[in-house]
């Protein structure tokens, strides 16, 4: 009995430790990296693609869920960039993944996406508003999320 509760343990550890690349960590169905070097949004999006992953897209209070609790527990008190940008069209943010998606689920902090200065095109997750979104200017240098799959 002892042998197979070894052998379950080491099998599922195993497994789990599979289940996302080395550097990325496992929330709910994806895989994210949460870089601590810090680059303008470019220099984000150039990242992640060099590491097999594309920035952060967040489709459901589910995954903001999980991806702010992480934050909470292990960010550093940083700004997280993520991958959406209004870009394209002032005040329509849209995400890098799948290019050009509007939001669909949102989760800026209350008085965002306000466009600070005329010069906020970029999509982040601060430290001082608990993670909860805010455009920023995509020249800032920031910790930035990327997300693959399985
Ligand atoms: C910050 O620093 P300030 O107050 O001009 C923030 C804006 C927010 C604003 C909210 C670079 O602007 O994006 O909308 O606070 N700027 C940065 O009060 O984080
Ligand atoms: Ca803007
Ligand atoms: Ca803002």
């Amino acid at each position: 009995m002892f042998a197979v509760l070894l052998f379950s343990l080491v099998v599922f550890t195993a497994g789990a430790a599979a289940r996302c690349p080395l550097g990325f960590v496992n929330l709910g169905r994806s895989c994210y990296l949460f870089a601590s070097t810090t680059v303008d949004f470019a220099g984000a999006n150039s990242f992640c693609q060099f590491f097999g992953s594309r920035l952060v897209t967040i489709s459901s209070s589910h995954e903001d869920h999980l991806i702010r609790s992480y934050l909470l527990r292990h960010g550093k008190g940083a700004t997280y960039y993520i991958g959406g940008t209004d870009l394209r069209g002032e005040g329509i943010f849209t995400w890098e993944r799948p290019h050009g998606k509007k939001l669909g689920y949102t989760g800026w902090k209350h008085g965002e996406p306000n466009n600070a200065k005329g010069h906020e095109h970029c999509m982040s997750m601060p430290a001082s508003f608990h993670y909860r979104w805010n455009d920023v200017p995509c020249s800032r240098r920031y910790r930035f999320i990327c997300e693959r799959a399985h």
